[in-house]
């Protein structure tokens, strides 16, 4: 192949997936470092990371804003990928955080990007949703009837169908009654709001569908198709494997499985009663295999990283590297990602330094336990202040809210009443097969921090409405109580904290069987499921969760 990929990589994120996508479709890539190389492209590719304001500030102080109004008013094949199909419009108001100003994009279509509602869906959305097509382009030539399986997105922000940019749009996609463009095409010039690099075998086909049509000078040979305006696509229900790391005893970094957080055998040592650290497989290797087998997010949590910084910890660097060269779903990884002072050199690292080797190393999402404990707690105590210095705060605004997720970790206090409950705390009506070991009917979730080890007098509730105000994209929700016991997800407490905030909610802990998906999914309004122990055990197939959840009247993404 002749065909080698201009990349514009602006330094705000993970592109090293795009860079895994492309060189897996078999095609070179060369970096743009100066704005004479975009004259001089057979293909660009823009895969815009972060916030619109940052992309385009970067854009304009390094002068390829001009250089790239130049190559796509000449009709040049490019491709744009999220922020890189955002910045094509004329402005978005993804700018000031106060929705009334608008800064300038490139201009090409015309349009405005503006934000989700709200009040009526959970943003960022963030998921796998489907996509209806407008025009017949090469670019999907790989796609079955040119309407893709669920592609995954991963944004707050979108540009809406107007008659003046109608003739631009290639897909359209509904996010919960809101209809917006999901990708573009006009000539040679093409872009998304999905990203084909965590879209698994979909997304590689269009990328591939894209590049070889882009080599066989075919990309602009489009044609309209009759759309029924009331078609309309649906954001399915995710699932998401966890893989929690550690090193055993051996010094091998190993993917292990606690109860109730405790990841030793029970009864190795006739002594202790306790054994050795759990080993369930390589976290590559099952990583892959997950993948392989439909998992729709694959999350890595690094559990004894309190212990040490994750800056010298090169073993979860590169089981990030080499999972994100085979695996095009989003990575997710957590553990450690605090500010912290390397003992030996007295050198401090910011959270936001530790969470850019993350995403340098693969990770499209890092996600926060313990110091969004301590941020919330520092929140309140001020009486709702925000300092701008918290990782929640620093990561958000440079990577934005999509790429950071709140991992929490609570554990039920058992109450008899709710007036016995400091009136912070959120406290749930149990049912009697839940009830305490005195009978208590009620409980409170209180917040743990070192995985588990050390209980702080703070609820998960007020941790998740903490972490939504300072810059979370996301909720992990685990459960101490329901870790590893196989009977079935938290419901109170899911639903305790998915009304409480409006950005998605991740349930895990518990999940023993295929129904345990769908019956969360029905109960509460989390948007995302995860389980550990029952895969890596091989008890249960992510493809049967899935059938399960259709069977119930669930949309799953259907490998
Ligand atoms: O506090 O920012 O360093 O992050 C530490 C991270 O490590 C947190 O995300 C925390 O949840 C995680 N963690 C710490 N210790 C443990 C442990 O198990 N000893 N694992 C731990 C948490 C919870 C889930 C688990 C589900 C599903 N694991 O990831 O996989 O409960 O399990 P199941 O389906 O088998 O029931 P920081």
């Amino acid at each position: 192949m002749t065909l080698t990929v201009s990349l514009l990589d602006y330094g705000a994120g993970n592109v090293r997936s795009v860079r895994n996508a492309i060189t897996s479709c078999g095609y070179s890539i060369i970096d743009i470092t100066s704005p004479s190389q975009i004259d001089q492209a057979d293909v660009i590719i823009f895969p815009g990371v972060g916030s619109y304001e940052s992309a385009m500030t970067v854009l304009q102080t390094t002068g390829y804003d001009n250089a790239l109004r130049a190559y796509l008013a000449a009709d040049r094949p490019y491709l744009g990928i999220c922020l890189g199909m955002q910045t094509l419009f004329e402005s978005s108001t993804e700018y000031k955080d106060d929705q009334s100003s608008e800064l300038p994009g490139l201009g090409v279509i015309p349009g405005h990007v503006i934000k989700f509602d709200e009040t009526k869906r959970s943003v960022p959305h963030i998921g796998w949703n489907g996509t209806i097509a407008h025009q017949s382009s090469p670019a999907m030539k790989y796609i079955k009837d040119h309407n893709g399986d669920e592609v995954y997105f991963v944004h707050s922000y979108y540009a809406p169908i107007t008659d003046a940019n109608s003739k631009w749009v290639l897909t359209r996609t509904t996010y919960e009654g809101q209809e917006y463009i999901s990708s573009v095409q006009k000539g040679n010039v093409c872009a998304t709001q999905f990203h084909p690099e965590k879209s698994g075998k979909t997304g590689l086909n269009f990328l591939k569908g894209f590049l070889e049509s882009v080599e066989d000078g075919t990309l602009s040979n489009t044609t309209p198709i009759a759309v029924n305006p009331t078609d309309h696509t649906e954001l399915v229900k995710r699932v998401v494997v966890a893989l929690d790391v550690r090193s055993n005893d051996n010094g091998d970094l190993v993917v292990t499985k606690g109860d109730q957080y405790d990841v030793r055998e029970k009864d190795d040592d006739a002594v202790t009663g306790r054994g050795g650290v759990r080993n369930l497989g390589k976290p590559v290797s099952l990583a892959a295999r997950y993948y392989d087998e439909g998992a729709d997010e694959i999350a890595f949590l690094n559990i004894t990283s309190f212990r040490q910084g994750v800056i010298e910890d090169m073993p979860m660097l590169q089981v990030l590297e080499e999972a994100s060269k085979s695996i095009f779903v989003p990575l997710t990884v957590g553990g450690g990602i605090r500010s912290y002072t390397d003992p030996e050199s007295g050198k401090v690292y910011s959270a936001l330094e530790v969470a850019s080797r993350y995403f340098r190393a693969g990770a499209d999402k890092i996600s926060i336990g313990s110091d969004a404990v301590y941020a919330a707690e520092d929140y309140y105590a001020s009486g709702g202040k925000k300092t701008g210095e918290t990782s929640l705060e620093t990561i958000s605004h440079r990577y934005g809210v999509q790429a950071v997720v709140v991992s929490i970790d609570p554990k039920r206090v058992y109450v008899a009443s709710p007036e016995c409950v400091d009136k912070k705390h959120t406290v749930v009506s149990l049912d009697e097969s839940q009830a305490g070991p005195n009978g208590e009917r009620y409980c409170w979730y209180q917040c743990t921090v070192k995985g588990g080890r050390e209980a702080k007098d703070i609820c998960a509730v007020s941790v998740a409405k903490a972490s939504e105000a300072l810059g979370a994209g996301e909720i992990m929700l685990n459960c101490i109580d329901m870790d590893g016991q196989c009977n079935g997800f938290d419901h109170a407490l899911m639903t305790a904290v998915s009304t409480a905030v409006t950005i998605p909610v991740i349930a895990s802990s518990g999940a023993g069987k295929e129904s345990h998906f769908s019956d969360v999914f029905k109960a509460t309004k989390v948007q995302a499921a995860l389980a550990a122990g029952m895969f890596h055990r091989k008890e249960v197939e992510i493809g049967n969760v899935k059938k399960h959840m259709e069977a119930s009247g669930i949309r799953a993404r259907i490998v």
